[in-house]
């Protein structure tokens, strides 16, 4: 499905709920550990270099970020998990904030991104647990698919999505050089902007 986005803005960060903007109809989030590109894969699906922040350190990212694209519906940049030099009660934090997020009953979809290099952490394990909980509908995408080989990306996106305990399929998509986006795209457009039915 065609699908452009036309505009993308900040909107705002919040902790706790009551922070969340209004609703909209839709909302995508983007999960994942702390590093794998969450905040990289915004801005490369919104064409913006620095609409989200990203950053070579783990852990930049520590609220819930919602940008809200096409006037229409938002992209939810989420803090990530699993940095080790995080202390316990920065652990917790994170723990509640994506608890309370994911029971809000807002998300409509989650891209939950791997690295397409490494096997899942047990940390990934939980987090794909969590989305099979509270039953949102998902997308996985094995991120940083230009670190691998062209010939190795496909089957190495699959495994990873196999290793997670998922159907073994990972869009493979590059921050740097655009791959899968096309791909993740039309996702979005068949999300936000399903084919009409007849009535
Ligand atoms: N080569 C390559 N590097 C990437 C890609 N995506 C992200 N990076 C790099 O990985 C690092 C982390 O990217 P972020 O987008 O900040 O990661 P994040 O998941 O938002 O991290 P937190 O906010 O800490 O959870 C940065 O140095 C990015 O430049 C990619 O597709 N290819
Ligand atoms: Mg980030």
């Amino acid at each position: 499905m065609d699908f452009t986005v036309k505009s993308a803005r900040f909107i705002t960060s919040a902790g706790l709920g009551s922070e969340y903007p209004e609703p909209r109809a839709h909302e995508i989030a983007i999960v994942g550990k702390s590093n794998v590109g969450k905040s990289s894969l915004i801005n490369s699906l919104c064409g913006r270099n620095k609409l989200a922040k990203t950053s070579a350190t783990p852990g930049k990212t520590r609220l819930i970020n919602f940008f809200l694209l096409n006037e229409d519906f938002y992209l939810v940049d989420l803090p990530g998990y699993g940095y080790a030099a995080a202390p316990k009660s920065e652990q917790e934090k994170w723990g509640r904030l994506m608890e309370d997020y994911l029971s809000s009953g807002r998300v409509s979809h989650i891209y939950m991104l791997i690295d397409i290099r490494h096997a899942p952490t047990e940390l990934d394990r939980r987090m794909f647990g969590y989305i099979l909980y509270y039953g949102i509908p998902y997308t996985l995408v094995a991120t940083k698919a230009d670190k691998l080989a062209k010939t190795k990306r496909r089957q190495a996106a699959n495994a990873a999505a196999k290793l997670l305990g998922a159907p073994p399929y990972a869009v493979a998509y590059s921050s740097e050089t655009g791959d899968g986006r096309e791909e993740l795209l039309g996702r979005i457009g068949a999300i936000v902007c399903p084919p009409e039915t007849d009535e």
